[in-house]
């Protein structure tokens, strides 16, 4: 398989403004995960090899197990001084959003993005794009928007310049988005696209190591005290969930992205098909959800958690405090009785 040939067209066109642009920027969305990082250092470091200006601009922080990837001094992370500056796209001929489907998903710098004489293109893999660029790779049948990537790149006169580095970007941010190949990975496309990247000599082990061995001392404790503290397994409804407190967060040292991949413990458990974290925080209680098969975690949490995301990820947020959000899940999954009781996974 190759990138469908329904996006031949978009794809000489983005060559040809690619060729015609001098200056580049390239934005993942805010809170940016391996997929979304990956994806824009790839893209950037190929850019640069082509002769471009490139400009990387995260909307904020991401996770320090990231730090490792090749390019990574590149990016330019927006923080409070820097996230209302008018100019942070003067002068950009093109612009390309990797790894989101819908400008909120870059919430602090929409405005300009959307604003932005640039001409605009969005690379990605999450269901219902909105229509807010000039030229749209959008498929969800891909792993990742690395995996996507790498097959644009592919089809594109840009193909000899893929080096073990960019190779390295893009094969994390699709080890990343499955999980190490647990989850979203039964296309076996998705392997076609790694037995490519590593012919240019990407060290897988290195590139796992890097990003599940780096957790802090308090991060581990941190764990230990939610498994035995914070989780919830409800075993008739086929369903866990943690609950963490600021108090928590505090006590435990939390570093940016240390309650990463929480959610998926519950998961772990047996009989449990779907998951949610909540996380409370200074205004608000940010939620996750995780589910197995076909248990839509996007539905729900647009119904219930003005969220949205994949089937099996979504994301979610709640106004409520953490007792009445907690409380409000267990009521709304009480809805969900028949179907999560007779779930078959
Ligand atoms: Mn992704």
């Amino acid at each position: 398989m190759a990138l469908p040939e329904k996006y031949n067209n978009q794809l000489e066109r983005l060559v040809g403004e690619i060729d015609k642009a001098k200056k580049i920027a390239i934005v993942p969305h805010y809170n940016p995960d391996g997929d979304a990082i990956g994806s824009a250092l790839a893209l950037g470091l190929l850019l640069e090899k082509a002769g471009k200006n490139v400009d990387i601009i995260s909307p904020t922080q991401y996770p320090s197990f990231l730090y490792w990837l090749p390019g990574n001094k590149k990016i330019r992370v927006l923080g409070k001084k820097t996230e209302n500056d008018p100019n942070i796209f003067k002068d950009i001929d093109l612009l390309i959003g990797v790894d989101f489907n819908a400008l909120n998903r870059i919430n602090n710098i929409a405005d300009r993005f959307d604003k932005s004489n640039a001409f605009k293109v969005l690379i990605d893999h999450h269901p219902y794009p909105e229509d807010f660029t000039d030229l749209l790779f959008s498929e969800t049948s891909y792993c990742s928007t690395a995996g996507l990537l790498f097959e644009i790149i592919e089809k594109s006169k840009f193909n000899g310049l893929i080096d073990k580095e960019i190779a390295t970007c893009l094969f994390t941010g699709i080890m990343t988005d499955t999980g190490s190949f647990s989850f979203n990975s039964s296309n076996p496309n998705t392997f076609r696209i790694v037995s490519e990247l590593m012919k240019h000599g990407v060290d897988k082990d290195l590139a796992f190591d890097r990003v599940y061995n780096s957790f802090s001392k308090d991060r581990m404790r941190f764990m230990g005290h939610v498994l035995l503290n914070r989780m919830v397994i409800i075993p008739e409804l086929k369903t866990g969930y943690i609950y963490i407190t600021a108090k928590d967060r505090k006590d435990f040292n939390e570093q940016f992205g240390d309650t990463e991949n929480f959610v998926n413990i519950p998961l772990s458990v047996k009989g449990v098909i779907f998951s949610a974290i909540f996380i409370e925080r200074d205004n608000f209680v940010k939620i996750s959800f995780r589910s197995k098969g076909s248990f839509p975690a996007n539905d729900f949490s647009a119904k219930h958690f003005n969220g949205g995301g994949h089937t099996n990820a979504a994301g979610g947020e709640s106004f409520d405090s953490l007792q009445e959000t907690r409380e409000k899940f267990v009521t709304i999954l009480k809805e969900y009785e028949e179907t999560l009781k007779n779930y078959k996974y």
